[in-house]
């Protein structure tokens, strides 16, 4: 999953110039949009395919003979075979569109869930799981009396993999972990989890959220059973996600929700369901989402995910450098293995001050706790400020951030 550090080959100029919100102003300041882990911005390519799907081909997709929906059902079919490739899965079959990450293990929890556990029978999580990846196992824990096990977080950010054998044992079913975190950014140790959960017959779900958008990404070669992320994080729409699952797996669950599309057959009284992938897919389905999120693949595959991580690890570790510095500001999560985000505290400065005062110069970071508060409590901090980067960020950007950063300290007297 992780790719070499060592060229950055990306022309970030010409990527910015793909990207209209970038020629915006805030508060009077050319913008500095560093909050790519909550959602990324779309480049026009994206913006360009799903325009053109409502203005030339807009009609109801597997409903119609006529023109329109086979070339509306071509679009979001070919969508989905984009992101199939993209993901290393075996065929479109095992990718189900969902509206984002949290549906997608919703719909984990559901049916697998439902169908697959019983009372006694337990699920491994982490303690730096989004509230995504947490929720869900709770409601069903407490439907079903199945127990919730944690790995737990160590100071340096990294999971603490001495406990992993007391905590997958044969009653365990399930471990469902982030291959990276939204708030320490560290980068789990995927291939060796996955092996150690098999070993004892559990499945594995990965939460590939702050992943997929990052680095090269292979669901094959990480030999996992589900994995989970979002469309928005990645350059394409809200309302586009993608659950990925294999092909046995995902046959041998029930549909998610029941309606139109995922049925092949209904009487008044039993319907037989429809086939992979479709059999997840009940209603009219997000369209023109689906088609934006295949061209941000075709922009992202443009520019080669080893380049994309390179990229960004070069300009995490030159901000982490920078801003290191400054007076009363501790970074958390681990110097290295990490993703292109960095969250951090500045003496006792509330982070929500901290993206106040950055937001007056222009500069767009998150406060708050991410969505993963057990994590904020196991360091002790309600919450932290994050500056996350992406394709289009730039050293000049950093430095913005670490002036702006530099002026919130004096301003606190720090
Ligand atoms: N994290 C962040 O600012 P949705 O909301 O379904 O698109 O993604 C949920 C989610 C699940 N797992 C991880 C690791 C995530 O980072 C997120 C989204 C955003 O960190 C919004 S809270």
């Amino acid at each position: 999953m992780i790719a070499s550090t060592s060229s950055v080959a990306l022309d970030v100029q010409r990527i910015r110039a793909d990207f209209p919100i970038l020629q915006r102003e805030v508060k009077g300041k050319r913008l500095v949009y560093l909050d790519n882990a909550a959602s990324s911005q779309k480049p026009i390519q994206v913006l360009d395919a799903m325009d053109r799907y409502y203005r030339e081909t807009h009609a109801n997709v597997h409903r119609g003979v006529h023109t329109l929906s086979e070339e509306a059902t071509t679009a979001y079919e070919g969508a989905r075979a984009k992101v199939s490739n993209f993901i290393g899965a075996c065929c479109p079959k095992e990718v189900i569109w969902t509206r984002n990450a949290t549906e997608a293990i919703n719909l984990v929890a559901y049916s697998w869930g439902r169908s697959h556990l019983k009372q006694g029978d337990r699920v491994l999580l982490t303690e730096m799981e989004h509230h995504a990846n947490l929720v869900p196992w709770q409601i069903l824990a407490a439907e079903k009396g199945v127990e919730l096990d944690f790995v737990r977080v160590a100071d340096n950010g990294a999971l603490i993999l001495d406990d992993l054998p007391k905590l997958l044992t044969p009653k365990t079913k399930l471990f469902g972990f982030s291959a990276a975190s939204n708030v320490l950014g560290t980068l789990n140790p995927v291939k060796e989890l996955t092996q150690a959960a098999h070993k004892v017959g559990a499945l594995v779900l990965l939460d590939a959220c702050q992943a997929v958008p990052h680095m090269p990404f292979d669901v094959q070669d990480l030999d996992i059973d589900f994995a989970a992320f979002s469309g928005h994080k990645m350059l394409g729409p809200t309302g586009s996600g993608v659950l990925w699952g294999r092909r046995e797996i995902l046959n041998a669950m029930p549909p998610f929700m029941g309606g139109g599309d995922m049925i092949r057959e209904v009487k008044l009284r039993q319907s037989k369901w429809n086939e992979l992938p479709w059999k997840f897919e009940a209603g009219t389905p997000a369209i023109a989402e689906a088609i934006g999120l295949g061209a941000a693949v075709d922009y992202l595959s443009s520019l080669g995910m080893e380049n994309v991580y390179a990229a960004e690890h070069e300009l995490v570790t030159y901000a982490m450098e920078q801003i290191q510095d400054i007076e009363g500001l501790k970074i958390l999560g681990p110097r290295d293995r990490r993703t292109g985000l960095v969250s951090f505290i500045l003496g006792n400065v509330h982070p929500h001050d901290i993206a106040a005062a950055l937001d007056s110069l222009g500069i767009a970071i998150r406060a708050g706790h991410h969505c993963a508060q057990p994590l904020h409590e196991r360091f002790g901090v309600p919450a932290t400020a994050r500056a996350s980067f992406y394709i289009y960020n730039t050293r000049d950007e950093v430095d913005v951030l670490v002036s702006g950063l530099r002026k919130v300290a004096e301003y606190f007297s720090f």
